[in-house]
């Protein structure tokens, strides 16, 4: 079996730049994904458009790592240009960010504590200064100029494609359906992983055997299948995002120079919808729900099979949105939709950590439906923690002396 330094299970935003920063500090990397061509839609990490924003109601200790993965999207920016493979659109769009309604408490908070520039609005002014909104005049919000669209195919496929110049290998249809460690299972041995070709990562096709001396699983939806014990941690769940068209007459105000990217929460917990301006290659305003459970997978059947476009049901959740607060794109036709995963955890916060009983694994899903901002960051860190090797101070593994074995692994997301 060829040996790798590390081996990368998914290539979506996660595992993308996971292997780019591996194969930037100089490792031999395998990067493996399920899907092709890297950068498609069936996992975590497309649909035209991802919002980063740095103030983060989702949680203070975010601040630093938003920090970073902003600068790091620069950085892979640049990097972009400079090889000449930048289009039109570039990788990160800065448009602003709305924080409205009942996150704007907590999103103000996270401004406060890490210093970041913003203007609180009321409902009245921020309808006055961006006409395409209507939100009720009382609400409250806030703008945060550092903020904007992500372009995540093409994050990923620039990822993907700095690390096959660094000397990255790169699996495409292949899934890996079973590893274990090698030997006495200590946190210094071998990983050995077992991978098949074809058919969208249901194997059934020719089969080979790499090895590595560390893992970063960032199979986002197909983490349980590699790692069962996560199946009741680690709960995939399809969303639906919409692009409705925009009433000639309003268009204008739908541009990205005059409509910062949102999240608007209703009340305390109740519907939230994100959105964007129309830009790119897909007309329309683009619109998705946030932390609103639509349909959990509990089964492999269940994500593969799952539906990739809006039903009726899905259309109208989305243009309730629409209706209540962009008056030029209430009513128009639904021009396009997508499914993606949410991965989520119980308090809906990441898992990226060591395996438990195997430290030379690190397992980098779920991110809960809001990782692909912080994609470029969490990369670095998979790096790091590579590099620095299985710390039995960090981790419950080192108690560990056999060896484990999972089967029916699948790989992909982010
Ligand atoms: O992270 O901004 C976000 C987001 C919105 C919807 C899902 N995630």
């Amino acid at each position: 079996a060829k040996h790798y330094d590390a081996v990368v299970v998914g290539l979506g935003a996660f595992g993308s730049s996971t292997l780019y920063h591996l194969a930037k500090a100089g490792l031999k990397v395998l990067g493996i994904e399920r899907h092709s061509p890297i950068g498609h839609g069936l996992g975590s990490s497309h649909g035209a458009s991802r919002i980063i924003r740095l103030a983060y109601f989702e949680g203070l200790q975010y601040g630093p790592l938003l920090k970073r993965s902003l600068q790091l999207f620069h950085d892979l920016q640049a990097e972009a240009v400079a090889r000449g493979w930048a289009s039109e659109e570039p990788l990160f769009l800065r448009t602003g960010m709305l924080d409205v309604g009942a996150v704007f408490e907590r999103s103000l908070q996270s401004a406060r504590v890490h210093n970041l520039q913003h203007e609180v609005l009321t409902g009245a002014e921020l309808n006055k200064r961006f006409p395409g909104y209507r939100v009720p005049e009382h609400w409250q919000a806030l703008l945060q100029p550092d903020g904007g669209v992500l372009a995540p195919e093409r994050i990923v496929q620039t990822h993907v494609r700095l690390a096959q110049e660094l000397g990255a290998d790169v699996a495409v249809d292949e899934a890996v359906t079973c590893w274990q460690v090698e030997g006495d299972g200590s946190p210094g041995a071998g990983v050995s992983l077992r991978l098949a070709a074809g058919g969208g990562g249901g194997g059934g096709g020719s089969e080979r055997h790499v090895s590595a001396g560390a893992v970063v699983m960032a199979p986002g939806p197909w983490i349980s299948q590699l790692v069962p014990e996560l199946a009741d941690l680690c709960v995939p769940e399809r969303q639906v995002v919409g692009w409705f068209e925009i009433e000639p007459s309003s268009r204008q105000h739908f541009a990205p120079e005059r409509f910062p990217v949102f999240v608007i929460e209703e009340s305390p917990g109740g519907a939230a919808y994100y959105g964007f301006p129309e830009h790119g290659d897909l007309p329309g305003f683009k619109i998705g729900l946030y932390r609103h459970l639509r349909e959990e997978l509990r089964t492999p059947a269940a994500v593969d099979g799952v539906r990739r476009d809006a039903g009726a049901a899905d259309e109208a959740a989305l243009r309730a949105g629409a209706a209540a607060y962009f008056p030029g794109a209430g009513s128009g036709r639904l021009l396009h939709s997508s499914a993606c995963y949410f991965t989520n955890t119980p308090d809906g916060h990441f898992l990226v950590d060591r395996h438990p009983r195997h430290p030379q694994v690190i397992l980098c899903s779920a991110c809960s439906g809001h990782g692909f901002k912080m994609s470029s960051g969490i990369g670095q860190l998979m790096a790091r923690m590579v590099l620095d090797g299985p710390s039995p101070a960090g981790s419950s593994s080192s108690s560990s002396s056999s060896s484990s074995s999972n089967s029916s692994g699948a790989d992909g997301g982010g």
